[in-house]
């Protein structure tokens, strides 16, 4: 958009007084951040009312992305970006004495989802509009987000995450939009005149939905889609119904925190009712929207695409289902019909507990009508599906069984496409996890690799490397990042590759001065970076990380003379609450930092540092810093990866296992340009098969790995007897689930190599360069794209190929 600096200033002051009621130089940064995002909301009003007008005009196809988590990070840079404004707020801003960093600071970072899979959602959401596609964004407005992460004595504290103590500028209230979510009572079916059956509904626990919806802006196109976020509340009560304290909280409760665990599905209710509660508002108001403006359903699936990101909102199915059979008389197969082509899912994980599963009497207790009709699906697919291919693959693959609604596999019966995130982990779905309902229905699995929102990892976290590169290929990648490859021409070019080595040190600098201001750790820029972000879990294996660390330290102490390359170890990580492992490694991690950080022999060749909270913002500062980006996960286990595309962008070299999306960035950047090690995921599912793996004999034929391993239950590390153990045992008590024994030596080998080759700063920024250069193919526009084309069958206006 146009704006003038002028202009600027003046709506600028203008804000600050109507809102506040003070002086500018009476403000706070929280306010002057509150005002400003205000004032960009306003700005972007037009556009974003002309954006729905028109798709309501011209009849537009628009995809509908539910998902129970997004995590979209501070939005305040991101509209500036891609409304084109940001060189002249900036100068506005610092011309009026104000501080921009703090501003962008005082933006709370929602938290509403637990990682990859939230993160994912909300990259989709900024290149839907990017390429000027209609897409909007469905889920739940958590009251509070994520847990905050503090250590204490080295463990995990979870706080919560007040975010909208200040309330959230970005977003508006439509009140009028709401509808009524009904859970439990009786529900029968009574005939009517004409012979038809109808539900009749008693004693239900309804819940009013309101949404909450903030703009989604695409990068210089004028076009804004709509991200709708649901509050439950009480329902309006015009015959003044008592509601006790207990149904009030019961209501409350629905909407109120983000479930913090991304690997467990949990068997509690109140999962099952925030599922139902966003996937049941949902349908409803695109149902409403589509009734206004057609005549008949018959249409729906080519103006409507419902995509069902992992499980949780499988429930869309049985509810559209509902709507059609129950308010519009529509005839089961027709109904069946329209549902099915409407939807589609993508999985994200292989681990067996994120299937989720409900047990049916829970279900149908809290949602009776919505059961009769998945009993329906159930029996229809039986009666379908059995004389074709067997009563067993039947009841192994049903809608219903053991006692259970498998939402899986429901989603993948309901839906006309299936998707995995990585070309290994779609082949996994098809030859493993989903292998039956694969069997049944071939034409519907397809692979779509992830992609992540490359303008906010590059431009807005890594300004000086984007300024860089602009200075060699100008402009345009932005909006088309596989322009990068042009890149390519400068890997003989020293001055460059210099450059190259500055801007890295620069963005290692900004990270330092943060680890020193939090933490009180001092670390040197000219260590090798090494970073590991991502959630805690087993199978991503921190603990192998751990090892190595332990490993590096007492080779040190046995030869303390002896030159290294001076590393730093860096950690991110949230553990769910109830995973207690994940939360023994966090301990185990923490105490071995206090050892090697406080340790004079060590001195400054080795540190670690976990940096508590993790998250979008952190990431943003993070991994510009980063020259080793460790994906290190069990080989078949990570599905895709998105943070492995971060960092690679920002020309951190992978060290990894042939997995997940790891394997498609190693293809693109050059083996040469990576380091790889480990089992591959055929290794892995053939230890499965003979069950012939045994971590104890790995460990008894390697000297050095019982010595590390050992660290963990004699005293070296201070203060984890139990939690040292507990890791103990996991890999030889319990034979290694994830294989970090198998793996060890090989990952050794590979830091080894890693500390030898970073000295040799000119082959290694070659190596840094062949990683930016790659990256663009990984931007998430093409995977939108990719989407549109196959899946939704929806236009968008940006070529992209
Ligand atoms: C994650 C996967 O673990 C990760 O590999 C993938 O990149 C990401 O989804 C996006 O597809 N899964 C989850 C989850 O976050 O909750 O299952």
């Amino acid at each position: 958009m146009e704006l003038k600096e002028a202009q600027f200033t003046k709506d600028f002051i203008n804000e600050i007084r109507a809102t506040y009621a003070v002086d500018l130089k009476d403000t706070s940064p929280m306010e002057q951040y509150m005002a400003l995002g205000h004032l960009i909301k306003r700005y972007n009003g037009e556009s974003w009312t002309d954006t729905s007008r028109s798709y309501r005009k011209n009849d537009v196809k628009q995809v509908y992305y539910f998902s129970i988590e997004f995590l979209p990070g501070r939005l305040l840079q991101s509209n500036m970006l891609n409304l084109g404004i940001t060189d002249v707020v900036k100068k506005g801003l610092k011309n009026l004495g104000l501080n921009f960093d703090k501003i962008v600071q005082a933006e709370p970072d929602p938290g509403l989802g637990n990682g990859g899979l939230g993160r994912l959602a909300a990259c989709y959401m900024d290149s839907m509009a990017s390429i000027g596609m209609a897409g909007n964004g469905n889920g739940i407005r958590y009251r509070y987000g994520l847990f905050k992460q503090v250590f204490m004595n080295g463990y995990q504290v979870e706080l919560p995450d007040d975010w909208l103590r200040n309330g959230n500028a970005w977003e508006v209230r439509r009140e009028n939009r709401a509808c009524l979510v009904r859970f439990g009572g009786h529900v029968w079916l009574q005939e009517q005149p004409d012979g038809s059956l109808k539900p009749v509904y008693d004693h239900t626990d309804d819940v009013l939905a309101v949404p909450y919806d903030t703009g989604i802006i695409g990068y210089h196109n004028v076009v804004t889609n709509t991200l709708r976020l649901w509050s439950a509340e009480l329902p309006p009560n015009e015959e003044q119904t008592y509601y006790s304290q207990e149904q009030r909280d019961n209501i409350d409760d629905i909407t109120k925190v983000l479930y913090p665990d991304d690997s467990n599905a949990e068997g509690r209710s109140l999962r099952l009712r925030q599922e139902y509660f966003f996937s049941s508002a949902g349908v409803q108001s695109i149902v409403r929207h589509y009734a206004a403006n057609h005549t008949s359903f018959k249409h729906f699936p080519q103006k409507v695409a419902i995509h069902i990101n992992d499980t949780h909102p499988t429930l869309v199915i049985p509810e559209l289902m509902r709507i059609l059979l129950d308010e519009y008389d529509c005839p089961w197969n027709l109904a069946w019909q329209i549902t099915t082509s409407t939807m589609s899912y993508t999985n994200h994980t292989i681990m067996q507990e994120a299937l989720e599963k409900w047990p049916i009497d829970m279900f149908r207790g809290l949602l009776p009508r919505i059961y009769q009709i998945v009993e329906e699906i159930d029996r229809r697919y039986r009666a379908d599906k059995a004389p074709v291919f067997g009563q067993n693959i039947v009841d192994r693959t049903a809608p219903l069984g053991d006692g259970q609604v498998r939402m899986a596999y429901l989603a993948v019966i309901g839906s006309h496409s299936v998707n995995g995130v990585a070309p290994l982990h779609t082949e996994l779905l098809k030859k493993d996890v989903l292998a039956d309902l694969y069997r049944i229905y071939p034409e519907k699995f397809n692979n779509k690799t992830n992609g992540i929102a490359d303008r906010r990892w590059l431009e807005i976290a890594n300004q000086p490397l984007t300024k860089l590169i602009d200075s060699k290929i100008g402009k345009k990648w932005h909006a088309n990042p596989k322009l990068l490859q042009e890149l390519s021409a400068y890997e003989n070019d020293d001055k460059f590759l210099k450059q190259l080595a500055e801007v890295k040190k620069i963005n290692k600098q900004r990270l330092a001065d943060y680890v020193q201001a939090e933490m009180g750790i001092t670390i040197r820029t000219d260590a090798i970076f090494d970073v590991q972000i991502k959630r805690l879990h087993a199978y991503k294996r921190q603990v192998l990380h751990m090892l190595e660390i332990i490993r590096e330290y007492l080779e040190i102490k046995r030869n303390p003379d002896q030159a290294v390359t001076p590393r730093v170890h860096i950690f991110g990580a949230k553990a769910a609450p109830s995973y207690h492992y994940a939360k023994s490694v966090i301990k185990v991690i923490n105490a071995l930092a206090d050892l090697v950080n406080n340790d004079p022999d060590i001195g400054d060749k080795l540190k670690v540092v976990f940096i508590p909270n993790y998250g979008v913002s952190l990431g943003e500062l993070i991994i510009p810093s980063a020259d080793i980006s460790e994906q290190i996960s069990t080989a078949s286990k990570e599905a895709s990866g998105t943070s492995n595309m971060k960092l690679m962008t920002n020309g951190a070299l992978s060290l990894a296992t042939m997995d997940g999306a790891n394997i498609d960035i190693i293809r693109a950047a050059g083996k040469k340009n990576e380091y790889i090690f480990g089992l591959t995921a055929n290794d892995v599912y053939g230890y499965y098969r003979r069950n012939d793996y045994c971590a104890r004999k790995v460990y008894e034929s390697n000297p050095e790995l019982q010595r590390v391993v050992n660290a963990l239950i004699t005293n070296l590390i201070p203060g984890i007897s139990t939690e040292g153990h507990e890791i103990y045992d996991s890999l030889l008590k319990y034979n290694d689930e994830y294989f970090v024994l198998a793996d060890y030596a090989d990952y050794v080998k590979q830091q080894e190599q890693i500390a030898q080759d970073f000295q040799d700063t000119t082959t290694w920024q070659k190596k840094s360069l062949a990683n930016i250069a790659a990256s663009g193919t990984f931007s998430a526009d093409y995977s939108v794209a990719r989407y549109a084309e196959d899946i939704w069958q929806v236009p968008y206006n940006r070529i992209l190929k």
